[in-house]
């Protein structure tokens, strides 16, 4: 019987624009400078459920901005990892005010995927355009499979990097729209 842990990391983004026309750029003094991803280790471990949770906030975007995180990935518990599954979500998550709604589907879909690398591995090669829009985005990911990658043995750790960026053809109707994105990690270990 395989056994399946977890953790999760959520990505909250909002696309801090204002202005018809224009699109400002407002730093969230509580937010990290430059839009930069804080980086952290998450302890992935095989004895114990209780995973843990990150959050990292991108409060504001404008066309073009990019955002980059690296998460080290480390097996803190006694049994070994035989593979590890990567799993985005995303849910709606709205600033106010929001002249025009756009669906959280294609609020994901503005986020171009720039880097995807685990363990000096390319994952990006192995996500499809599957929304068709000519660039491997947020949304792209959710339906990509990102399963049965290498695994961590116990006390190893590894390299996550992810970085996208607000596509430049966004347009005005995305001003207040944001998303939640949820990266869950699961190391999975083969149990009796
Ligand atoms: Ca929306
Ligand atoms: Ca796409
Ligand atoms: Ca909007």
């Amino acid at each position: 019987m395989k056994k399946l842990l977890g953790l999760t990391v959520a990505l909250m983004l909002c696309l801090g624009m204002t202005g018809i026309g224009s699109f400002a750029y407002f730093l969230d003094p509580e937010s990290a400078p430059d839009s930069q991803l804080e980086a952290g280790t998450l302890d992935l471990k095989t004895d114990d459920v209780d995973g843990v949770t990150q959050t990292i906030y991108a409060t504001s975007m404008k066309r073009g901005d990019s955002v980059s995180g690296n998460i080290t990935l480390k097996n803190s518990g006694s049994t070994d990892g035989v593979n590890l599954d990567i799993v985005f979500s995303f849910i709606e998550n709205d600033d106010t005010p929001n002249a025009v709604d756009m669906s959280a589907n294609a609020t994901a879909a503005t986020l171009e995927v720039i880097t995807l690398v685990y363990d000096g591995s390319n994952l990006l090669s192995t996500v499809s355009d599957n929304n068709t829009n000519g660039y491997k985005d947020i949304q792209d990911l959710t339906n990509a499979d990102l399963t049965d990658l290498s695994g961590l043995n116990t006390l190893a750790s590894k390299d996550f990097d992810i970085e996208f960026k607000l596509k430049e053809t966004t347009d005005n109707n995305f001003q207040g729209d944001g998303v939640t994105i949820t990266i869950t990690f699961t190391l999975n270990q083969w149990g009796s």
